[in-house]
């Protein structure tokens, strides 16, 4: 990857003998690639569980991919994927907030990225010769708000990326012991365009023939984080709106006809009354202490509920929808994850393209036969590696309410 920018930077200069040269996002090289595969499922998910207390749920999606995800009690979530062509992955991520995946191609090529909670990762290469090649990557936070990112690449050369406070960042002159040419330094803007500064140009022989695709990422990833801890906010789960005006996701409760086995027309059906939640946390449970308002509702019940999330920062999100008995997720009225049905605990995901600022979200929910439910909702952003519950502080009332 790091040889591509390289390639590109020596284009770009012989395309112009003045000081600067400017462009526009056709550069190279995010530092961590995102890992995240997003495909139709093709059947429903199978969950088992092992009398160890662990669950592993096994999806097949359209491409005929088997994903078999492993939970194990202490937290460690091995992620099994084994393509129809034979590449195997295997991801195991820790909750000390570790990762170590293992690609395993069909010409005996074995890749072992190991990801530190730090974000640092090192990459060991082994073929099928039995040749290992290594390289790493180390992050480091400066106390001046920057970042530094540096890569040491299989042969001993290193590169380095420091990222701005503000999202900008400069790659670095590098120097290269294939042709030992110092690079220029580029300033790269969050929007994907950049400045060179040609002075730190030293001459080169030839210009470069290359082929270069530009990638769908822009060029710098910032670097990945374990998810932060979370604490449920204290007191009941569903409460009376008007006396919690923090708690911005707003419920209406109905009841469902008995042995309903999916989410039904809730504007068909009587509203009891409108409750708040804090957030879609609810983990699996038994469901005894019934709304606010509405007495003994344990079971055969329906939420609709609706509020709205300020997306960060335009980008591709993927959420995962976990729910006893039936859920769905809508953004926008689009939809997004569709978790319906009768069953126990389960998670489904959906990605979709967001623009920073206000979007609706709308989950209907619904609880079959008493005690157990579960309702949750957690999204992963763009260029990180872990899913979390939505910061609370990204959420408002819905429209009109
Ligand atoms: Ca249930």
């Amino acid at each position: 990857m790091h040889k591509r920018s390289i390639l590109l930077a020596v284009g770009l200069i012989g395309l112009s003998a003045s000081c600067k040269t400017t462009g526009s996002k056709k550069s190279a090289t995010p530092v961590i690639t995102p890992t995240t595969t997003t495909a139709t499922v093709l059947k429903p998910a199978t969950t088992a569980t092992a009398s160890d207390g662990s669950t592993s749920t096994t999806t097949t999606a359209a491409d005929g991919t088997i994903t078999v995800v492993k939970r194990a009690i202490d937290g460690t979530v091995t992620t099994v994927s084994t393509r129809k062509d034979g590449v195997v992955t295997t991801s195991i991520a820790k909750n000390d907030g570790t990762t170590t995946t293992t690609t395993r191609s069909t010409d005996g090529t074995s890749t072992v990225v190991v990801t530190a909670i730090n974000g640092a990762t090192t990459t060991t290469v082994t073929k099928a010769d039995g040749t290992v090649s290594k390289s790493s990557t180390v992050v480091t936070k400066n106390a001046n708000g920057t970042t530094t990112t540096v890569t040491t690449n299989p042969n001993g050369t290193t590169s380095t990326v420091i990222t701005n406070a503000d999202g900008t960042h400069v790659n670095t002159a590098g120097t290269y012991q294939a042709n030992q040419v110092a690079y220029p330094v580029a300033t790269v803007q969050t929007d994907g365009s950049y400045s060179y500064d040609t002075s730190a140009y030293a001459p080169y022989s030839a210009p470069v023939a290359y082929g270069y695709t530009a990638p769908a990422a822009p060029l710098y990833a910032p670097p990945t984080y374990g998810a932060p801890t979370y604490t449920p906010a204290p007191g009941p789960v569903f409460v009376d709106c008007g006396a919690y005006s923090d708690r911005k996701l707003v419920a209406s409760v109905y009841k469902i006809p008995s042995q309903s086995r999916s989410i039904p027309n809730f504007s068909t059906l009587y509203k009891e009354r409108d409750v708040c939640l804090n957030q879609l946390d609810v983990t699996n449970r038994n469901f005894k202490e019934g709304f606010p308002g509405v007495s003994n509702l344990l079971e055969w019940f329906g939420l609709d509920i609706r509020w709205s999330v300020n997306i960060p920062a335009d980008g591709t999100y993927k959420f995962f929808l976990n729910s006893d008995d039936g859920s769905i997720l809508w953004i926008d009225n689009n939809l997004v994850v569709n978790n319906d049905g009768i069953h126990s605990h389960q998670e489904r995901s959906g990605s979709v393209s967001l623009t920073a600022g206000y979007h609706s979200f709308h989950v209907s929910y619904i609880q079959g036969p008493k005690y157990q439910i579960a309702l949750e909702l957690a999204w992963q952003k763009p260029y990180t590696n872990y899913s979390e519950y939505i910061p609370t502080s990204l959420f408002a009332r819905p429209q009109g309410y």
